[in-house]
């Protein structure tokens, strides 16, 4: 390694001395004037990582649904997940050592995760729509350079679509080619191959409307279009000609305020959905005839996908297991829906999609959903190998049920939550099950909720078990929280401090609006 190389380059990206950042939930994140330093850093650990891996790993330059001033950075591993929790801290110390203490880390950090210098190293590159971002992307590639890693920079790209870059990459191309037209090919070709199989035909030119944060997913879905011919249109609202990313739309927006986009034109009935700005979140969304909103968020979305996978099982009659993860956030009507109804296991994870993967893993199928519209399907390799034999040597009913099985393997982008890909497994479920909107979301009710933010001096004071749904630390807060919630019916209410904002959550469920505001409110004030 040559350090005086290091030393040189790095002083072109000083580190603003006294900065400290936390390699968090979503890597690091803030204003985009502070990260130079660490995306240089980034890319001198991203090379670090490859050679100890002996894989491609990949580095994202975005900040997904925060304002457009901000800017954050990520690491992808080998198989596409979040980078691993011992290198989150060697992180986290590369970011933050002083300037001239920077090489003597990056020297410890090689030592101590054994890297051997000499193997080579391969990065990819990729970037959301920021104006900060293309300069911020450039200085990964110089602290690449610096240590000589190769790199491929796809630029513009979507978060999710890093992560199969990646993935691609590290093997062999057997699940699909690392290019963007590759993406394209794999999941239109899913798509139509799944949605030929609906009975009723139905409309040929289903659309929906997509609000796409005035972000990445505009640009991308507009590339897209032309891989899909049949089965959906699609019309882009809030593309980034206009307005600001992230302001007043997005998928985040739609959650948390429970109303549309700004810029989106709803007529009563219609489908339509938000992706956030990296394009890794979906929600969907309609107005009824009175003109009230309905939101239909990620726990829906696991439930429309989970139901549509058991039932193409039971036609089957194979006996793979499924089972379905979910954070504290999700509402207690979908948990009760799922577990009492549909009979499928719930489990529940700390937030942080890299918690809801991993306990995923652990089936043959596994669907994870924030409530936030992130989420996925995993299949491990033994399900996709036996449900591919069986497409191949069942017959009739059975061996239509195992192609579609296939089909949805395909679309589903695998690595991460993808709200392009998650969009077309939703609006193929839609069609082959032959329901509507309000139908889907008919499912079950949500229970009035409400989530509050906290500025407290040091958010770090709350400690949490039981998946974040019980408080440790401070002590009586639990029983103060206890006692609120009895006062209520079908309530429930926790705190936690954010992974992502200098701020405590808290969130209620109650039988009611006015019920859930006022439980989140007194909870609120018992945490100062
Ligand atoms: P924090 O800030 O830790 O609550 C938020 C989301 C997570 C996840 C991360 C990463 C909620 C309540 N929390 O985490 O689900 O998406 O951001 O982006 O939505
Ligand atoms: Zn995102």
């Amino acid at each position: 390694m040559d350090l005086d190389a290091v030393k040189e380059h790095s002083a072109l990206h000083a580190k603003p001395s006294g900065l400290v950042l936390q390699y968090g939930t979503a890597g690091f994140r803030t204003k985009a004037e502070h990260l130079d330093h660490v995306m240089f850093r980034m890319g001198l650990l991203a090379v670090l990582r490859s050679k100890q891996t002996k894989s491609t790993i990949g580095v994202m330059v975005t900040a997904s649904h925060n304002p457009e001033e901000d800017n954050g950075v990520k690491l992808v591993d080998p198989l596409g997940e979040m980078l691993a929790p011992s290198w989150e801290e060697h992180a986290t110390r590369l970011a933050n050592a002083e300037e001239k203490d920077m090489p003597g880390v990056l020297m410890d950090i090689s030592v101590k995760a054994a890297v051997n210098l000499q193997q080579d190293a391969f990065v990819v590159i990729g970037r959301d729509t920021r104006p900060s971002s293309e300069k911020l992307s450039q200085s990964v590639i110089d602290g690449v350079t610096v240590l000589e890693g190769q790199f491929q920079d796809y630029g513009l790209l979507t978060t999710p679509q890093l992560h199969y870059m990646v993935y691609c990459r590290n093997t062999g191309g057997q699940y699909g080619k690392a290019t963007i037209e590759g993406y394209y090919e794999k999941l239109s070709k899913a798509f139509m191959e799944l949605t030929k199989q609906a009975s009723c035909s139905g409309d040929e030119n289903r659309s929906l409307k997509v609000d796409c944060a005035n972000g990445i997913g505009a640009l991308k879905l507009r590339e897209m279009e032309h891989y899909i011919t049949q089965g959906l249109s699609v019309q882009l609202l809030n593309d980034g000609t206009k307005g600001k990313l992230n302001h007043l739309c997005g998928a985040d927006f739609v959650k948390s305020h429970q109303k549309p986009p700004q810029g989106m034109e709803m007529k009563s009935n219609e489908r339509c959905c938000s992706f956030d700005g990296d394009a890794d979140r979906i929600v969907y969304y309609y107005l009824d005839v009175d003109g009230h909103f309905h939101l239909i968020d990620g726990d829906k979305i696991a439930t429309l996908i989970s139901s549509f996978l058991k039932e193409l099982l039971l036609e089957i009659g194979e006996s793979l297991n499924i089972g379905v993860v979910q954070t504290a956030y999700a509402n207690g009507s979908s948990t009760r829906y799922l577990e009492e109804v549909m009979k499928v296991p719930v489990y529940c994870t700390k937030t942080g999609v890299k918690h809801l993967h991993h306990k995923a893993q652990e089936f043959d199928i596994g669907v994870y959903f924030e409530a936030n519209g992130h989420g996925t399907v995993l299949f491990s390799k033994a399900a996709e190998t036996k449900i591919k034999q069986l497409a191949r040597e069942l017959e009739d009913k059975k061996r239509k049920a195992a192609k579609m099985l296939e089909n949805v393997i395909d679309l589903i982008n695998q690595t991460a939550g993808d709200a392009i890909s998650d969009m077309l497994v939703i609006e193929a479920v839609l069609i082959l099950k032959g329901l509507t909107v309000q139908q889907w979301d008919a499912l079950y009710m949500d229970l009035p909720n409400r989530q509050l933010k906290v500025k407290v001096a040091d958010r770090q004071v709350i400690s949490t078990t039981d998946a974040e749904r019980q408080v440790v630390t401070p002590p009586g807060l639990q029983e103060a929280i206890n006692d609120l919630v009895k006062k209520y019916k079908l309530s429930r209410a926790f705190v936690r401090p954010s992974g992502t904002e200098d701020i405590v959550r808290v969130y209620a469920e109650a039988d009611s609006q006015e019920n859930a505001d006022s439980l989140a409110h007194a909870v609120s004030l018992a945490v100062f």
